[in-house]
C-alpha cells in the first residue's frame, strides 16, 4: 500500500506484543493530531502498565527462545533485510512521518534514508564486535566478550521517531537484546509502520514489542519495570532523571540523550560563504526540534556586524508551511511546544534583546497549525535564558567573543554539552578550541554532516550519558564478561 500524506491515516489501534496487535488493556485511545493542520488524523492505543508487563514478559520468552539462541550473523540478516524494507516502503513510510510531525516532505525523506541506514549500518556491523584475550597470571587464559544485556525498554521522543526507532532498536537487537519500546504519544506512526516491517524482515516473535501511550503511564512503567535490563531514554532532562532514578531503583544502567544548546563559533578568519548557509539550517532543521540543533552562534566581535547582516538576510527569507509546501521548516509538533517557543520569544522582547530578524509563515498554512516564524535574536546577554536554555524551535541567538579564550569559555558556559561547531581558516585554532569543547561530539568547518550515523553521539553535562550511533552503541547494549580459564 502506498499512502500519501493527504489520505486518512489508521495505524493498528493496538499494542505490538509477539508480532501481533493486540487491544490494550485498558482499553483507552489517544488521539493524533497532524501539526500542520491541527486535525485528529488517527487514533493510537493507551497503553498502560499491564501493556508494559506483558511485553516484557514476551521479550525475556524471547530470549529463550529462537531469538537467543541466533548467531550474531543471522540477527545481522535480519536487521539488513530490514533496511531493504525500509527502503522498499519509501515513499508511504515519509508520507507517513511528514504528515505525523508536520516536517517538511525533503526531512521526512531524509529521516526514512537515515532510518534504513542505521539498520543496514547495525546490520553489517552485529557480528563484528568482539572481546579481547587478557594476559594473566601461569596457567590462566582470560578472554572478554560482549553479551547482551536481556531486555531492553526505549523510551524515545517525537522529533525524528523514525530516526530514533533505527538508532535505539537497531544496535540493541544486534546486540541480541530483545526490546520494549515506548514511541512518543505525539508522533509514533512510522515506528507502530516500522515494527510491523521488523517482523516482515523475520525478526521473532517477542524480540522486538512496543507499547504506544502515555509518559506517566506506559513510560513510567516501562522505566521501573524490574524484568527490564536497561534502559535507553532521549527526551527531556526532567523525564531523564526520572529515567535515571527509576533505574537505580532496579540498579540497571541506562543512556539518556536529553537535548542542548549547542554554540557554533565563528573566527574573523572563518569563509563566510560557507558558514551562513550552515548556521542557518542547523536552527531550522525539523523546525529547531532537533536536539543537536545549533541554538547559539558566537562570533568574533571584529566580524559581527557584517555577519549579523548576511545572517539577518537569509534568516528573512525563511518559511514555514505544511509537509506538501515542502519550504525551510514545518510547524511544531504541538500547541504546548509552540507556546513554550513564544514564550522564550516574549520573554526576550520582554527583556529588551534585539529582534533581528522574523521569517514568515506561508499564507496558505492552515491556522489551526503549529506554526512559528524563525526568529534571530541578538546581541544576547550569555547568561539569558534564550542563551541558556534549549528552546526547540526555530530561534536563533547571535553572542560576541573577542578571542579565543572568551569563545572557548561561553561556548562551554551551559549546563549543557552535546555538540559544537568551530569555523575558522586557521586549522591548529580550530583544533585547539574544538579540543576545548566539553561537548560529546564537535564538528569543524562543518556541522551536522547529514545523519552521521557511523559517528558516536551522546552528551556530557546535562545533555546526558552513553553514546548512540556507530559502533559504540553496540558496547552500550552490550555488557562484557570476562571468562578466567585455569588450565596450568
Ligand atoms: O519531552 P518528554 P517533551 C526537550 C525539548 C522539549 C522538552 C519537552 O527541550 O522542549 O524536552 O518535550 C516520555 N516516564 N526534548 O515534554 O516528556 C514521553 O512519552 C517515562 C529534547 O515532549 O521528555 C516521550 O516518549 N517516560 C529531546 C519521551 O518521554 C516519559 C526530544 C520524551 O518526552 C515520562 C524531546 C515519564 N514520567 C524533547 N514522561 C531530545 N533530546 O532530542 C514522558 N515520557
Amino acid at each position: 500500500m502506498t499512502l500519501h500524506s493527504t489520505d486518512t491515516v489508521a495505524p493498528p489501534a493496538g499494542v505490538f506484543i509477539d508480532n501481533a496487535w493486540h487491544a490494550p488493556a485498558g482499553g483507552g485511545a489517544i488521539d493524533v493530531v497532524a501539526p500542520a493542520t491541527g486535525a485528529v488524523i488517527a487514533r493510537i492505543a493507551a497503553g498502560g502498565a499491564a501493556d508494559v508487563d506483558a511485553a516484557v514478559v514476551a521479550a525475556r520468552r524471547a530470549l529463550d527462545g529462537p531469538w537467543g539462541r541466533m548467531t550474531a550473523t543471522e540477527r545481522g540478516r535480519i536487521l539488513s533485510r530490514m533496511g531493504a524494507l525500509i527502503l522498499d516502503h519509501f515513499d508511504a513510510l515519509a508520507a507517513l512521518e511528514a504528515r505525523d510531525t508536520g516536517k517538511p516532505m525533503t526531512q521526512a525523506r531524509a529521516d526514512i534514508t537515515a532510518a534504513a541506514r542505521y539498520f543496514e549500518f547495525y546490520g553489517g556491523a552485529a557480528d563484528k564486535l568482539h572481546g579481547d584475550t587478557v594476559p594473566f597470571l601461569d596457567g590462566y587464559f582470560v578472554a572478554t566478550e560482549y553479551v547482551p544485556h536481556g531486555v531492553t525498554g526505549h523510551i524515545i521522543p517525537w522529533n525524528y521517531p523514525a530516526q530514533m526507532f533505527g538508532r535505539t532498536l537497531a544496535p540493541a537487537l544486534a546486540m541480541g537484546n530483545a526490546a520494549v519500546l515506548k514511541p512518543a504519544e505525539d508522533a509514533c506512526l512510522t515506528p507502530l509502520r516500522l515494527a510491523e516491517l521488523l517482523a516482515e524482515a523475520g525478526l521473532p516473535a517477542g524480540a522486538l514489542n512496543v507499547v504506544p501511550g502515555l509518559g506517566a503511564e506506559a513510560g513510567a512503567a516501562l522505566s521501573a519495570h524490574p524484568g527490564v535490563d536497561f534502559l535507553s531514554f532521549t527526551g527531556s532532562p526532567e523525564v531523564g532523571t526520572a529515567v535515571q532514578t527509576a533505574a537505580a531503583r532496579n540498579h540497571i544502567g541506562c543512556t539518556l540523550e536529553l537535548g542542548g544548546k549547542s554554540p557554533q563559533i565563528v573566527f574573523a578568519d572563518a569563509d563566510l560563504d560557507a558558514v551562513l548557509p550552515v548556521v542557518r539550517a542547523a536552527i531550522v532543521q525539523n523546525a529547531g526540534q532537533t536536539c543537536s540543533a545549533g541554538a547559539r552562534v558566537l562570533v568574533q566581535a571584529d566580524i559581527a556586524a557584517t555577519f549579523t547582516d548576511r545572517l539577518r538576510a537569509a534568516f528573512a527569507d525563511l518559511r514555514a508551511g505544511t509537509p506538501e509546501m515542502d519550504l525551510a521548516l514545518g510547524p511544531l509538533i504541538n500547541a504546548r511546544q509552540k507556546a513554550r517557543v513564544e514564550g522564550f520569544c516574549a520573554r526576550a522582547e520582554a527583556d529588551g534583546i534585539p529582534l533581528l530578524a522574523t521569517g514568515t509563515i506561508h499564507p496558505d498554512a492552515p491556522d489551526a497549525g503549529f506554526y512559528v516564524a524563525p526568529r534571530l535574536y541578538g546581541p544576547v546577554p550569555a547568561d539569558h535564558p534564550l542563551a541558556q536554555e534549549e528552546v526547540f524551535g526555530p530561534v536563533l541567538s547571535i553572542l560576541t567573543f573577542a578571542d579565543e579564550a572568551e569563545a572557548v569559555r561561553l561556548a562551554n558556559a551551559t549546563d549543557y554539552g552535546l555538540v559544537a561547531g568551530v569555523w575558522s581558516g586557521d586549522g591548529a585554532r580550530a583544533l585547539r578550541v574544538a579540543r576545548a569543547m566539553r561537548v560529546g561530539q564537535v564538528f569543524v568547518n562543518g556541522y551536522g554532516a547529514g545523519g552521521g550515523i557511523e559517528l558516536p553521539f551522546g552528551g556530557m553535562k546535562k545533555s546526558g550519558h552513553g553514546r548512540e550511533k556507530g559502533f559504540d552503541a553496540l558496547r552500550e547494549f552490550g555488557a562484557l564478561r570476562t571468562l578466567v580459564v585455569r588450565h596450568g
